[in-house]
């Protein structure tokens, strides 16, 4: 009995993670595709894939009122140094805590052929309606009428209606030297890639500990009842 009832918990916990949207991080040109994603829900997924590279990029919350500054208390991926094209690609997991209001982002990053990417219209943003107040155009257009890039502080991995629980990964060791601006960051980055392996592990044990866990209380249930 205990067996047949394994599958059902990994049913379970499948269901309990929301939807993966998926948003590439400048891999044609100075842009996140798609900039404006629709329909996230609360419990959703933003998977950033950094797959421009050579590049240096940001994913950092923004309010709609200041399109280029770090959000007071909002969410920053840090600067993510892709060397080249060859490398893998890193991933920031977003989950959306709040979907009642739209969250806009952008990339902090000055470095490079077009001067301040946010100002190049590197924006992003989550259920920002196609109209009206909050309208994502608007959103970009403020962005790039702005003459310069306002002065940035660092984000931190928990936002407003969106958190993340670890760096983007793997990190390029050279991260810390990709541009001056680099070292703005949240600075997590140069130690994330040789642990990730054993963090990787330790997770993937927890993940299984529970599992077994959860099929071992179906199975009391079943009994019991
Ligand atoms: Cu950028």
């Amino acid at each position: 009995m205990l067996f047949a009832l394994v599958p059902l918990a990994l049913v379970t916990v499948a269901n309990a993670q929301g939807f993966v949207w998926n948003v590439t991080v400048a891999q044609s040109g100075f842009v996140f595709d798609p900039p404006n994603t629709e329909g996230v829900a609360t419990g959703d997924i933003m998977q950033f894939i950094f797959s421009g590279a050579p590049g240096n990029h940001t994913v950092s919350q923004a309010s709609f009122d200041a399109p280029c500054v770090q959000m007071a208390g909002g969410f920053d991926s840090g600067y993510v140094f892709v060397p080249q094209a060859s490398d893998t690609p890193p991933i920031w997991n977003l989950t959306v805590t709040n979907a009642s209001a739209p969250i806009y982002f952008y990339c902090k990053q000055t470095a490079g052929p077009v001067g301040p990417h946010c100002l190049a219209g590197m924006v992003g943003a989550i259920n920002a309606p196609d109209n009206g107040t909050g309208a994502f155009s608007s959103f970009m257009s403020a962005a790039m009428a702005l003459t310069a890039l306002p002065s940035q502080t660092a984000g931190a991995l928990t936002g407003v209606g969106a958190m993340a629980t670890a760096s983007p990964s793997p990190l390029a060791s050279a991260a810390a030297s990709g541009s001056p601006s680099s070292a703005t960051g949240t600075g997590s980055g140069t130690a994330a890639a040789p642990s990730s392996t054993t963090a990787g592990a330790t997770k993937k044990t927890g993940f299984q500990t529970g599992v077994a866990m959860l099929g071992l209380l179906l199975g009391a249930v079943v009994v019991l009842a």
